[in-house]
């Protein structure tokens, strides 16, 4: 079975958020397209408490029920079947959806027999490849919708080089038309 997990749509990762992917929102039609091609769709929130060692690194973002939090108003998330919530501790960055705290995602995904996970959101060089690189070695087959994804690109560059590194891990790219 597959399933699509849609990563960290948030208003902090879009423009005029706190920590923005330039364009973040463009990808949201293509997300909300994308969902109405599977029956299992997962969507992962950063969800930081105030203070956190996470903003030593970053600037404040996606502080929990903030805001900034919630996802992209256009968002079609009555779609959404369950919510991950990451980076909750005051010690964990919480990269990867798979170190959400409120369910255990890679325990939920092999009791639901779901081997297949499409995976598409914010950002492109973090919260992406890690959840991709986590999902791939777990042993899941991964494919990141290169279309529905974005990157910060602090430095110009730094998305195309995730994607090489995802690549690299045997990390399958699609576009969301062949779906
Ligand atoms: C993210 C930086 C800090 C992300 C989260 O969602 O990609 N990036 N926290
Ligand atoms: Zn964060």
């Amino acid at each position: 079975m597959k399933a699509l997990l849609i990563v960290d749509v948030q208003n902090d990762f879009c423009p005029g958020g706190a920590l923005p992917a330039p364009d973040g929102n463009k990808i949201v039609p293509v997300i909300n397209a994308l969902m109405d091609k599977f029956s299992l769709i997962f969507a992962s929130k950063d969800w930081h408490p105030e203070e956190t060692v996470h903003f030593g690194k970053w600037p404040v973002h996606c502080v929990r029920e903030t805001a900034g939090a919630a996802f992209h108003q256009d968002l079609q998330a009555q779609k959404i079947g369950e919510i991950l919530l990451k980076g909750t501790g005051n010690k964990d960055d919480g990269y990867s959806a798979f170190e959400a705290t409120n369910i255990d995602f890679k325990d939920y995904l092999r009791r639901h027999e779901i081997n297949n996970l499409y995976i598409c959101g914010l950002t492109t060089e973090y919260c992406i490849k890690a959840t991709a690189v986590d999902s791939q070695r777990f042993g899941f087959q991964t494919y990141v919708v290169e279309d529905a994804i974005k990157g910060v690109e602090q430095n110009k560059g730094d998305a195309e080089k995730a994607i090489q590194q995802m690549k690299n891990e045997g990390i399958q790219f699609i576009n969301s038309s062949m779906l």
